[in-house]
Parts: C-alpha cells; sequence; structure tokens
C-alpha cells in the first residue's frame, strides 16, 4: 500500500512515549528504519496500520507458538472477560494453571505467578539470596534476563542491540554483586564458582541463549554447570522465558534433561497475554511470603484472563506430535535457510535449536557473546528492510531469533526461502 499511516501514527507515538515504542528493540533503531504499527494478526499474518500483510517470524517474541488469534484462545479469553477482568483475590484458574506448569516441568514443585519473564527472573535471584543468605549473582555475557537491576551488566538482547553495556540508574553497589563470564566457557565457570572469595547465591543462564542471538549450549556446559552448582550448594535458574514449552512441552531442562533449582518462565504460558512465572524445589519457594519471609507481590499476578490464555496454549501444545512436527518443520527450514546462503555465497552462520535460529552473518562459529558480536549487524539491516519490502517480518535486530510457529505452512515457507535468496543476491551486489 502506498498510504503512509505507520508513519503518521510513529510521530504521534513520539510525542507522548519514549522513542515512540514501549520495548526499545521495536523502535528497530539497529536495522535503520521505522517500525510499522501492527493493527491485526490471524494464523502466521501480521497487518500493519496500511494494510500491508507479512509473514511473521518473531511471534511476539516467542509467545506466539501456535500462531496469532488462536480460535481456542480467543475464546477462552473472552469467556474469561464477561466473568470480570481481575479480582485482586485467588481463582480457580490459577490452580488449574499452576497444575499443568508442575506436571509439564517435573523440577517445579510449587509455581508463583507474576506478569513479566522480568518479574520472574527477578524474583527468582531474589529468593535464591533469601535462601542461601549469600548475595552474588553469576550470569553470562549476552544472555538476557530482563531490565531488573542486577542483571544490566553485559545484558543481551535490547541492551546490545542499543549499544549500552549494563545501564545509567543502575546503582554501582548493585553491579559489584553481579558477575557475567563467557556463555560456554567452562574453564571460567570452575574458576569463577570455585572463587572462595565471592559468596555466590545462584547462576542463571539461558539454557540456549536467545538474547546474543541463537547459541546453543556447548555439549558439556548444562551438565558442568549443574554438577558445579549442586557440589559448591549454589542455586541453578534456568531462564526458560523462552525455551519454556518452546524446545519442549518440558521445555529445555527436559530437551537436555538436566534438573535446575529454580526456573523462570514467561511468553508461551501466557498464550499471548502478560504472564510470567518462578518455580522450583518447595523447599526453596516455600521461602516465599506468604509462608516464608522472601517479598514478592503482584497486582495482577494470576490474572484470570491471562490464566485463561495460558490454559488454552498449553491444552493445544499436549497435542500428540505438536513438538516433533514444529522441530522437523524449523530443521527443514534452516537446512534451507543454510543452503541458499552457501548457493548464493554469501556467508552466514545458522544456530538453531528446536523451532528457535539465528542466522548471523560471519563466516566464523559463533559460540558466545564475543563471536556473536563479529557477525556484520549492517548487513542484517539491510537484509532485514529487504525482507521487509517483501512482507517478511523478521526480529529487527542481528542478536535476537527468529521463531518458526505452529501456523507458518509449507507455502509461507517457501516464499520465504524464495525472498532469502532473493535479499542474499541483493546483498552481494552492494
Ligand atoms: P519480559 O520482561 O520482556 O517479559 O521478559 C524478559 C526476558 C527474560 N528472559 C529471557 C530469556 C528473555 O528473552 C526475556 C525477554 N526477551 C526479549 C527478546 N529477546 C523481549 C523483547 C523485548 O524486550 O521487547
Amino acid at each position: 500500500m502506498e498510504t503512509n499511516i505507520s508513519k503518521t501514527l510513529f510521530e504521534k507515538a513520539k510525542k507522548v512515549i519514549p522513542g515512540g515504542v514501549n520495548s526499545p528493540v521495536r523502535a528497530c533503531r539497529s536495522v535503520g528504519c521505522d517500525p510499522v504499527f501492527i493493527t491485526r494478526a490471524e494464523q502466521a499474518t501480521l497487518e500493519d496500520a496500511d494494510g500491508n500483510q507479512y509473514l511473521d517470524f518473531v511471534g511476539s517474541w516467542g509467545p506466539m507458538i501456535l500462531g496469532h488469534s488462536h480460535p481456542d484462545i480467543v475464546a477462552a479469553v473472552t469467556k474469561a472477560a464477561e466473568s470480570g477482568t481481575s479480582f485482586g483475590a485467588p481463582t480457580p484458574l490459577e490452580i488449574d494453571l499452576a497444575e499443568m506448569v508442575t506436571e509439564a516441568v517435573p523440577s517445579i514443585e510449587k509455581v508463583r505467578f507474576v506478569n513479566s519473564g522480568t518479574e520472574a527472573t527477578m524474583s527468582a535471584v531474589r529468593l535464591a539470596r533469601g535462601y542461601t543468605g549469600k548475595n552474588v549473582v553469576v550470569k553470562f555475557d549476552g544472555c538476557y534476563h530482563g531490565h531488573a537491576d542486577s542483571f544490566l551488566v553485559k545484558a543481551g538482547s535490547g541492551v546490545i542491540t542499543l549499544g549500552i553495556p549494563g545501564s545509567p540508574g543502575v546503582p554501582e553497589d548493585i553491579v559489584r554483586n553481579t558477575v557475567s563470564i563467557p556463555y560456554n566457557s567452562l574453564e571460567i565457570l570452575e574458576k569463577t564458582l570455585r572463587d572462595t572469595a565471592l559468596d555466590i547465591a545462584c547462576v542463571i543462564v539461558e539454557p540456549v541463549a536467545g538474547n546474543m542471538g541463537c547459541v546453543p549450549p556447548s555439549p558439556d556446559f548444562l551438565s558442568s554447570l549443574r554438577k558445579l552448582t549442586k557440589e559448591l550448594g549454589i542455586v541453578l535458574i534456568f531462564d526458560e522465558v523462552i525455551t519454556g514449552f518452546r524446545l519442549s512441552y518440558g521445555g529445555a531442562q527436559e530437551f537436555y534433561n538436566i534438573t535446575p533449582d529454580l526456573t523462570c518462565l514467561g511468553k508461551i504460558i501466557g498464550g499471548g497475554l502478560p504472564v510470567g512465572a518462578y518455580g522450583g524445589k518447595a523447599e526453596i519457594m516455600n521461602n516465599i511470603a506468604p509462608d516464608g519471609p522472601v517479598y514478592q507481590a503482584g497486582t495482577l499476578s494470576g490474572n484470570p484472563l491471562a490464566m485463561a490464555a495460558g490454559l488454552a496454549a498449553l491444552k493445544l501444545l499436549q497435542a500428540p506430535g505438536f513438538y516433533k512436527e514444529l522441530n522437523e518443520k524449523s530443521a527443514e527450514f534452516a537446512d534451507r535457510l543454510s543452503g541458499t546462503a552457501a548457493q548464493v555465497g554469501i556467508p552466514v552462520t545458522l544456530n538453531r535449536v528446536g523451532s528457535v535460529m539465528t542466522g548471523f552473518f560471519t563466516d566464523e562459529k559463533v559460540y558466545d557473546f564475543d563471536s556473536a558480536m563479529k557477525a556484520d549487524a549492517d548487513r542484517y539491516g539491510q537484509h532485514y528492510r529487504q525482507m521487509l519490502s517483501q512482507g517478511i517480518y523478521m526480529a529487527p535486530s542481528q542478536f535476537e531469533v527468529a521463531f518458526i510457529s505452529a501456523a507458518q505452512r509449507k507455502e509461507d515457507l517457501d516464499r520465504a526461502i524464495k525472498m532469502t535468496e532473493w535479499s542474499f543476491k541483493k546483498l552481494l551486489e552492494k
């Protein structure tokens, strides 16, 4: 369409919302264009304010594994809304979703719902500190756990994209209690965890990193992490906000057969509505108020509409063969992407786990933050703009992931490959 309603909306938005967006990466700064404003979505298709349609590979950054406007989810939310939208009191729906989560993820004996992934990880770290009486949190360079103060040190996601190492406003004495080390480096991991000068409360890790682009764990990384933290009495927190109910119904811990002490969830468990969760061993979770002294609360936690959407989504994910089919479809698509890059002659390193993937514009392996940073972000930006012009909606950053959903059909993926070949060839013309 030749209208420019999105542009007009963006100018209006910037007058009343910082950067015109409610989350920085949506401003598309790192891909050199303005965002389009989305007005509706159905299955694998987004529609913008100008009526342009796009094949969606962002999936709202992970929640939309079933595609947009799934009728079961829409019906569940509509039905729940007809009975009221929020009570600030316990409801049966919270028990139903908590039981589904604890059944799906055996390491979660008790779970507390919150309203975002950030709240989940922030609360899990506070709980680990309260439970151990220690202060230091160990994280990994390029991993992003939301925007709580203690995580904004060399975080991944938006912070990398915006080029801000850490962030102004984070007090020095907070940063002192956060140690960030390279992902997948067993030697530095062991050295850090055994450093008796550090009173380490917990390690928080994305079992598959998704915020520096997709970076899988090296073969012994997670098992070594589990072995060392168990030996040293350090709480191991899996941040499964992306991987939970994504890689398999039991998440990354089922996929890799590693059992953490605490797990953080988000995205998919809300079916597109705001839900986060943290949970784990009852022995640890029983320290959370009102049972225990570690305080955490939330006005809209366990909101009935969000619970209804999450319940409908998880019921659909229990369909026999759902993950086998999704992961096989994703593997085939990734292979075709790699094949296209090779055939065109453009260096792309493609990392994939399940239905999460990133094509890095580099000819080197990408296994941690530093190697990810070698990717050509400008070339990605050009590729992004070219693909958007052809109706393919990708993550507006080289350092994010693409998600395959159940809604993308073969003809959709065929077209995406065709457009990718066209775009790769144009990149080589420059
Ligand atoms: P939220 O607070 O955005 O719900 O979740 C924070 C979070 C925690 N842990 C992981 C592994 C995450 O990936 C996230 C959020 N992911 C980003 C995209 N990579 C959300 C997109 C955005 O910031 O707009």
